[in-house]
């Protein structure tokens, strides 16, 4: 290794301990050893050293173990002509410095001077969680996080399309010479966010901690990897978090510092300046530091260099295309013209045809184009009619296919798109327009991803656009027809109905024990697998993650036990988990990956249990928040009393009915409460339980376990005279 790099390294990290050290001191100075100190909706106190560690630090008094750790990682400052720099020793040097700036940034928080202006700073547990699925299922193959800035803004923007364009989640910050590449994007008026994929986080490199100390928390959250098993944190790291670093501009002592922290845990730096390389180590796949001069093979290098999957959709359109661009809004200054919504009738509608009638990849527009509109007019009628047509294809996909509308028209730049059926909002931005959008763009890309993506049950699909009032009026009745059906169809799907379940699997990229039993009246914890969408999936990618377990004998029809289910589990667990339970949530439960929408958790005092979803970041009345609860229910194993399900499970006849299913619910919050809204109300009614809904408490009721008490004996709740739950 270069001995520029292992001194700049070493000098860097001394440098950053000695803040750290300093800035500590002054803390327990003026607000003493007792002050409590933490990173907000955490629940990982100081992530770094939680997971390397097993630390849990709760007040500054908790740190000087932490720091003196850090000091004692240091290289011994060398004799000035016998030293011979080793990569050991700037790797130890970067593991004092992960510690050291996760102490400063969690010390800045203390004094108010975290989160920067226009910066996300610390990210959360639950952005962890809530990324789940698109982590799992490919839409976000990797993660970068720049330091710096580029050459100009023209560059900077160019970098962060083509990462964009890959899908790659990206953090951006640090600065050159004053310039950080957050200013040079909010100069060009790139959509930054957690929804485009873009993620400030801070405009020095201290703040480059947040990345890391996020990405550890992987281990912890979905690895079943317990705090202070330090090598598998690091492991876990760089063979499941496909991360890097891209530093641009001239690299600093401190950046060389976290560079070698960052490479601690497998992740590579990548430079556009002229440094000295590191060639594969080990501790990283393939190289540990690489410098490439040329822009246009900057991003591509560095997809090479750490080893990720990209799939690109190639997709015949004049704007950029990729599930980067999936959140992005456009808002009404970038408005070229809307549909549906408050603004107009729209409707988007998949059925199966006959083949022959169908021709493959034809667009039909009916009606005037978006460059014909009405003077002063930003709307037209719009209907989307899709048909197709494969062998394999079935009634029971149609909604499936539908629904996918919605992420494939957003996935273009420049096209928002909201809601579904007759209820769709869709607006083009006047950018992409200029660049050349018209609808008949729309068909094109449903089309193209539609052979992408479920080539194996659609052989033909033709796509019509209508957009005059009296069309759109006069195909809406069928529509709507059809959608009716569904539902009902729906409905009548019932676990007993079928013979088969199918499994999920696909989280065990991240959760390598866990396993998804998806049943018609329990979907995905994730929420976004339900039984037809397994089933689908099945069909689509027969060796995939969904696979069918037929269901053969019950072992207890109560408890939700199968014979098979277990076997599966069994197998498919790596012989973690021997029985499950598809109903229950005190004998052996389902287990839980991490990326669950809500928690249920039981509630002794009150002989009920409480479900709190993810967005509800204040206190329950277990005594523990989300994120808490959170904490202790992932990784893939059972946890007799707390289960991780889908927020539509809490609807289904299913619900823990081992335990007295929706009767036993005693809490749940407001926001919850109204998601769910007439549909709880309804189950309220089924169950002969009309008041149910007003007598189950939320926090404006309460948030502790005597005022949950209190207010369930007023209400009079069914739970409270229940058979005893434990
Ligand atoms: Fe992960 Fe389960 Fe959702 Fe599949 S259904 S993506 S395994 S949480
Ligand atoms: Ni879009
Ligand atoms: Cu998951």
């Amino acid at each position: 290794m270069s001995k520029q790099v292992a001194a700049a390294a070493i000098r860097g990290a001394g440098q950053i301990y000695k803040e750290a050290e300093e800035f500590l001191t002054r803390a327990i100075k003026e607000k003493g050893e007792g002050q409590r100190i933490g990173f907000p909706e955490t629940a990982f106190y100081l992530p770094m050293a939680n997971a390397l560690l097993g630390a849990k630090v709760e007040t500054l008094k908790d740190i000087l173990p932490i720091i003196k750790h850090a000091q004692s990682l240091l290289p011994r400052p060398p004799a000035e002509k016998v030293w011979l720099p080793y990569l050991g020793d700037a790797l130890n040097a970067g593991m004092s410095v992960l510690f050291c700036e996760e102490i400063i940034a969690a010390l800045r928080y203390l004094y108010a001077q975290e989160p920067q202006k226009d910066c996300n700073g610390f990210f959360s547990d639950t952005i962890l969680r809530s990324l789940g699925i698109q982590l799992v299922d490919g839409r976000m193959p990797g993660f970068a996080a720049i330091l710096g800035a580029a050459p100009d803004n023209k560059l900077a923007v160019q970098i962060i399309r083509e990462l964009q364009e890959r899908n790659i989640l990206t953090f951006v910050g640090s600065s050159v010479n004053g310039h950080s590449i957050v200013d040079q994007l909010l100069e060009e008026n790139v959509q930054m966010g957690w929804d485009n994929y873009i993620v400030p986080y801070g405009r020095d490199t201290i703040s480059g901690i947040y990345p890391l100390n996020w990405a550890i928390r992987a281990a912890l959250t979905f690895g079943g990897v317990k705090a202070g098993q330090a090598e598998k944190c690091l492991l876990y790291a760089k063979e499941r978090v496909f991360a890097f670093g891209l530093v641009l501009g001239e690299l600093d002592d401190i950046k060389y510092a976290t560079g070698a922290g960052a490479i601690n845990m497998g992740f590579p730096i990548i430079a556009d300046t002229d440094i000295p390389e590191i060639a594969p180590s080990g501790i990283t796949t393939y190289e540990a530091l690489v410098k490439e001069l040329d822009y246009r093979k900057l991003v591509p290098r560095c997809i090479e260099v750490r080893g990720i999957k990209v799939k690109i959709s190639s997709v015949p359109i004049p704007v950029p295309y990729a599930a980067a661009f999936e959140g992005e809004r456009v808002r009404k200054e970038q408005l070229h013209v809307e549909f549906g919504g408050k603004a107009s009738p729209a409707f988007e509608y998949l059925t199966m045809g006959k083949a022959e009638e169908i021709e493959d990849g034809k667009v039909e527009l009916s009606g005037p184009d978006i460059d014909q509109l009405e003077k002063d007019k930003r709307s037209l009628p719009l209907a989307i009619v899709v048909e197709v047509a494969g062998r394999k294809m079935q009634k029971d996909f149609e909604p499936i296919l539908e629904r996918q509308i919605h992420r494939f028209t957003n996935y273009a730049m420049g096209i928002m798109h909201v809601g579904q059926r007759d209820m769709n909002w869709i607006r083009i931005s006047r950018g992409s327009f200029n660049k050349g959008l018209r609808l008949k763009h729309l068909g094109i890309l449903i089309h193209a991803m539609l052979h992408q993506e479920y080539s194996a049950i659609v052989d033909k699909a033709q796509i019509k656009i209508y957009t005059q009032e009296a069309d759109v009026e006069k195909l809406l009745p069928q529509a709507k027809k059809s959608y009716d059906e569904r539902d009902e169809r729906l409905r009548g799907m019932t676990d007993e109905a079928v013979d088969t379940f199918y499994s999920c699997l696909l989280c065990q990229s991240f959760a390598p024990n866990h396993v998804c039993v998806v049943t018609p009246e329990r979907l995905g914890l994730c929420g976004a697998y339900s039984w037809l969408d397994a089933k689908a999936s099945f069909e689509i990618m027969p060796s995939g993650p969904n696979q069918p377990i037929k269901k053969g004998e019950a072992l207890d029809s109560r408890l939700g036990q199968w014979q098979n289910v277990n076997d599966f589990f069994l197998n498919k667990s790596n012989k973690t988990i021997e029985k499950v339970s598809m109903y229950s949530l005190m004998d052996s439960p389902q287990s839980s990956c991490g990326c669950f929408e809500c928690i249920v958790a039981i509630i002794p005092e009150a002989n009920g249990i409480m479900v709190v979803h993810r967005d509800y970041a204040g206190m329950t009345p277990c005594g523990m928040s989300f994120t808490t609860l959170a904490s202790s229910v992932g990784g893939g194993v059972q946890t007799p009393g707390f289960l991780g399900v889908g927020k539509l499970y809490i609807l289904s006849k299913k619900f823990v009915s081992a335990e007295g299913g929706l009767k036993r619910l005693v809490w749940m919050p407001r926001e919850l409460k109204d998601l769910l809204g007439e549909r709880l109300q309804a189950r309220a009614k089924e169950i002969g339980e009309p008041e149910l809904v007003e007598k189950i408490a939320d926090e404006t009721k309460a948030t502790t376990s005597e005022e949950l008490l209190r207010f369930l004996t007023q209400a009079n709740h069914p739970a409270l005279s229940l058979q005893p739950l434990i």
